[in-house]
């Protein structure tokens, strides 16, 4: 691993700004430290771990318990879910929420913008995907570290058939508590309630979190704010060709169940996630690139 740590140091690095070491579980991450903000962002999945504004607190929620190796997500931080979500829906046998979260993705750039630290990485369809998922695709996850973190993913179809696929950005937010955190945004939106058979509701006004949450707000591209009165913040989600919002909290019963997951950490966090699944998965056409 220190050999090529040490070669993606030597194309890389911006001394002082930003670097490639050693992680947890020895799998190498880009850290970041500019005047705007400190991130990290490992190899493992294009996995983002940390962003701290400058002045501010880390705003991503990471497991104590977190597994760090080849075949296991990283719990927390920003898993990217790819090419579906979820169970597979022709096969229960294949890996929740698709195929590249438990890659190793590769380094393509690190860029300093301004005040802020662009981190670019990359995977691509192989063998190992297709046998899951017959396609050709490169996906390129872009995460800008700055007053604001800016998150893009961009898939190519490099294949000869068009392609429908799931996405999604599955962020977990750091929250002071779970109970008094609300989420503003999903008034009158429809949602599917995965804690309910699929069930198809509408929200009334801002989401409050009483039990375990699993839910898929259809057509929104709306902005939503996280209120937490705990840390006395404010979090403001923006995105872009995104009809889906996902909201989960695992409350008590599932955390005890999550084996990578401590206990008492579902009040600490909640899942706001910028993706296009359900109905709103996206067909792309050959050789050309969606963001
Ligand atoms: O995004 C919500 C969800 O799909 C839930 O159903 C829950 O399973 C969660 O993702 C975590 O999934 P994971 O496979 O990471 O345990």
């Amino acid at each position: 691993m220190e050999g090529a740590i040490a070669e993606s140091n030597r194309r890389f690095e911006i001394p002082g700004i930003a670097q490639v070491v050693e992680g947890n579980g020895g799998l190498p991450k880009v850290v970041s430290s500019s005047h705007e903000a400190i991130g990290e962002m490992y190899l493992h999945g294009g996995h983002v771990t940390s962003w701290m504004p400058a002045g501010g607190e880390e705003v991503l929620f990471l497991s104590s318990q977190s597994r760090w190796e080849d075949g296991r997500a990283i719990r927390g931080g920003v898993p990217v879910c790819f090419p579906w979500f979820g169970g597979k829906a022709d096969d229960a046998t294949a890996p929740a929420h698709g195929l590249v979260r438990t890659k190793a993705w590769q380094l393509e750039s690190i860029a300093q913008v301004g005040g802020a630290v662009t981190v670019s990485m990359f995977t691509e369809s192989d063998e190992a995907t297709k046998r899951w998922w017959p396609a050709e695709f490169r996906l390129v996850h872009r995460a800008t570290f700055g007053r604001e973190l800016s998150l893009e993913l961009e898939v190519t179809n490099t294949g000869r058939t068009s392609l429908r696929f799931e996405e999604a950005l599955h962020a977990y937010h750091r929250v002071g508590n779970i109970e008094t955190t609300r989420v503003r945004g999903l008034g009158t939106v429809h949602y599917l309630d995965k804690t309910d058979s699929n069930r198809k509701k509408m929200q009334h006004g801002k989401v409050v979190i009483v039990s375990e949450t699993d839910r898929v707000y259809l057509n929104t591209g709306d902005a939503i704010e996280l209120e937490d009165p705990v840390l006395h913040r404010r979090t403001r989600v923006m995105k872009e060709n995104s009809r889906t919002t996902v909201v989960w909290s695992p409350w008590a019963q599932k955390a005890h169940a999550l084996s990578d997951f401590a206990d008492d950490e579902w009040t600490q966090m909640i899942c706001i996630e910028t993706s296009n699944v359900s109905d709103f998965a996206v067909n792309l056409a050959p050789v050309s690139t969606t963001k």
